[in-house]
């Protein structure tokens, strides 16, 4: 593989790269193999940053701190990181896993938060009680406010580790803008305030953009900078998370529309919180094909800026076909 200008053709018998033919598909991968091998990566990662990040952490707040970062998950968010890295600099060490834990710290906060009784109220989560139910309101949302800064410390550490404190200063500015309020935190408010009113397609996409999408690209993005990319590199894996972020989103919607809690491990509440969903607005069939073409449109991202990297191409059709 040869390292071109900050990018990598992907020679014969590379698995990834960028400056690849423009157009070129990746082929067919063995997505639950690979899913697999990359999650074990990943939770290796998340023991090595509590490790370290441990003794920073009152005592009392290590055990919510453990269930809420350890209890499982998808991994998507550490998994697109270690990907836009890899499609880039054509290699996945450890700290690239490593600043993908960083992205992981920040939503496993934001699901313990989500979960307390002054937001969702949720008591079921990838199929284990909350963190709250278990450990108390107080100690729950003591130790999501302790991840926010342990995750910046993380991210600085591993980008630091992977490409020095200039890049690192970058990958820092992308976690926070897209985990504060005009990212993550500010989508999390538009959705408390929108219940019980109907929004308009408009609100609800960039309702979604900020409140899932804002991190989803972000992890790539802080992949793909810690990595080298070019500036042509970067816009592709960006527009890929912003498509891949909201096929995700409708299909999340689907998924709260239709599977089971034994499915889920969660209780879908779009419907008793009375929040305005894809499929409100476009019917099953209809956001099931705006996920799928939104899918599409971000596997054309990929080809479009000549981003080689399998896991990358199937993990646009593992989100809208998932059933988690
Ligand atoms: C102060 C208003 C305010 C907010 C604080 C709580 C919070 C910040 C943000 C919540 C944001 C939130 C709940 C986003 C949900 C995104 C989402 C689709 C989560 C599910 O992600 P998956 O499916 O989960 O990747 P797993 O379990 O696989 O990790």
């Amino acid at each position: 593989m040869t390292r071109l200008n900050g990018t990598v053709r992907a020679g014969e018998g590379d698995s990834a790269g960028v400056g690849a033919d423009a157009g070129r598909d990746a082929p067919a991968l063995d997505l639950s193999g690979a899913l697999a091998r990359e999650s074990s990566r990943v939770e290796e990662a998340l023991e090595r940053a509590l490790a370290s990040l441990e003794p920073l952490l009152p005592p009392a707040l290590i055990p919510p701190v453990r269930h809420g970062v350890l209890s499982g998950g998808k991994r998507l968010r550490p998994v697109l990181c270690a990907a836009a890295y890899r499609a880039v600099a054509g290699s996945s060490p450890n700290a690239a896993y490593d600043l993908g834990a960083a992205v992981e710290l920040i939503h496993a906060y934001s699901l313990m938060h989500d979960d307390l009784p002054a937001m969702d109220d949720a008591g079921l989560r990838r199929g284990e009680p909350t963190t709250h139910r278990l450990h108390g309101v107080p100690a729950t949302a003591w130790a999501g406010a302790a991840l926010i800064p342990l995750a910046g410390l993380q991210a600085w550490r591993a980008a630091r580790e992977l490409a020095g404190d200039e890049v690192a200063r970058e990958v820092l500015g992308t976690l926070a803008e897209a985990a504060g309020a005009g990212g993550m935190v500010g989508g999390q408010a538009l959705d408390l305030l929108g219940e019980d009113r109907t929004l308009s397609a408009e609100e609800l996409e960039d309702l979604h953009r900020r409140k899932t999408g804002a991190l989803l690209t972000a992890a790539l993005r802080m992949g793909a900078l810690a990595g080298g990319a070019s500036p042509e590199a970067l816009e592709a894996l960006e527009a890929y998370g912003r498509s891949l972020g909201l096929a995700f989103q409708i299909a999340d919607d689907v998924l709260d529309a239709t599977a089971t809690a034994e499915e889920l491990g969660k209780v879908p509440s779009d419907e008793a919180l009375s929040k305005s969903t894809y499929v409100a607005l476009h019917g099953l069939d209809g956001a099931r094909r705006r996920a799928r073409d939104e899918g599409e449109r971000a596997r054309e991202a990929l080809r479009r800026g000549g981003v080689y990297e399998p896991l990358l191409h199937a993990l646009a059709g593992y989100v809208v076909e998932r059933r988690r």
